[in-house]
């Protein structure tokens, strides 16, 4: 089996790339990433020698480029993931989300192949009370949530349409290792680790439902193994927690792993103007994939959250790398400001 990753170089991918080598021993993995600000191939630098992992540099949106490369099955990961990036600029979103996708299913149609596109809970908009099941509407609230589920509507049409065997899956918020910075949860351990404020949204009080990202990993290795073509998956943790709760909870253990005072540390937490358009509530109903995939999470979130914070503790080359690019140019547009006030 050839599978063909996009967005590999990103952070879902690349720990669903390592995962898919050690467990599928007669598997080769094509990763076919951009190197948007994104994509780092240090990510990766522990299976880069692999003779079963090929790495392309390239664009989802460039047909010509996917007609010279072979495979069985696509895993799209490849995206523009980051909703505060939507919000300063959609363009990119609506070029690599949706067109990206619409070139991947056209080169998945020629090869009569498998399409697993990985889409997010965020399709579905902000739920006061009960969950987002398969069938729950889809009211994207982002540019970021509506280029998504854009291409989910795409990926729809091609199954109803050319009886493409594709699949969707719907997961939670991710954490875990590799997680680019600007994301709450290694934001907030950088800046607890560094000693700057922690910008916390709003009232502090969205609830987002968090998963360990090697959990959804599995998730989608058993709807490419397992899933039914046509069909969609929501994937989840059961896991909702507040945002304020979550960075208290940060706060805390990076304090106990690190032996510093926990209310010095507490003191960052700065509350800053809302993000527009924000989501109140995401929450996901993973019965089906755990009924009828046989899948269900196996880390607990205070475990996870250790596991993550330590990583960061252990890695800070990786992390210095990336605050002494770009980087820092996006950070002081997006909370320069805020901060102040
Ligand atoms: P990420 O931003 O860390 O990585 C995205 C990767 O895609 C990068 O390596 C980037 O270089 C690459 N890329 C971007 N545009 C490209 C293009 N035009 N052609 C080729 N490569 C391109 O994203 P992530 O957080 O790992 O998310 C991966 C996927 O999972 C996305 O589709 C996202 O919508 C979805 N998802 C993310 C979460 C989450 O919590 N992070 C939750 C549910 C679903
Ligand atoms: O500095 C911050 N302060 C803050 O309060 C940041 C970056 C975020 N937040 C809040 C906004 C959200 O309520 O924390 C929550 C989580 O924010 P993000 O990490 O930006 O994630 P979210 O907007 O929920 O979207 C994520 O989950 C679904 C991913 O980025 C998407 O790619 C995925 O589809």
């Amino acid at each position: 089996m050839k599978l063909l990753v996009t967005g590999g170089a990103g952070f879902i991918a690349s720990n669903y790339i390592r995962y898919a080598l050690s467990s599928h021993p007669d598997y080769q993995v094509i990763n076919l990433d951009k190197l948007t600000y994104a994509g780092n191939l240090e990510n990766l630098k522990d299976i880069e020698s692999s003779d079963r992992y090929t790495f392309i540099k390239g664009d989802i949106c460039d047909g010509k480029l996917l007609e010279g490369i072979e495979f069985d099955a696509v895993l799209n990961f490849a995206a523009e993931s980051h909703v505060d990036r939507s919000i300063l600029d959609a363009r990119p979103f609506l070029q690599t989300n949706i067109f990206g996708t619409y070139n991947l299913l056209e080169a998945a149609l020629q090869r009569k192949c498998t399409f697993l596109q990985v889409s997010t809970d965020e399709v579905y908009g902000s739920v006061e009370k009960d969950f987002f099941n398969e069938i729950s509407p889809l009211q994207p609230n982002s540019p970021y949530a509506a280029s998504k589920a854009s291409s989910d509507l795409l990926v729809r049409s091609y199954i109803e349409t050319h009886n493409l065997k594709a699949m969707i899956t719907r997961c939670s918020n991710n954490y875990g290792p590799y997680q680019f910075p600007e994301k709450l949860i290694p934001l907030v351990i950088l800046n607890a680790i560094n000693k700057k404020p922690i910008p916390v949204y709003g009232d502090g009080m969205n609830v987002r439902d968090w998963i360990y990202v090697i959990d959804h990993c599995k998730a989608i290795d058993a709807v490419l193994h397992k899933g039914t073509p046509g069909e969609v998956y929501n994937i989840g943790a059961r896991n909702e927690k507040p945002n304020i709760d979550i960075i208290k909870l940060i706060i805390n253990k990076t304090a106990e792993i690190l032996n510093l005072d926990n209310v010095g540390l507490m003191d960052l937490i700065t509350f800053v103007d809302d993000r527009k358009g924000h989501d109140r509530r995401y929450a996901i109903d993973p019965a089906k994939i755990e009924r009828q995939l046989d899948w269900t999470p196996e880390t607990n979130f205070e475990e996870g959250i250790s596991r993550t914070i330590k990583w960061y503790i252990s890695n800070e080359q990786w992390w210095q790398r990336i605050l002494s690019g770009n980087y820092m140019q996006y950070y002081n547009e997006q909370y320069g400001e805020r901060l102040k006030n």
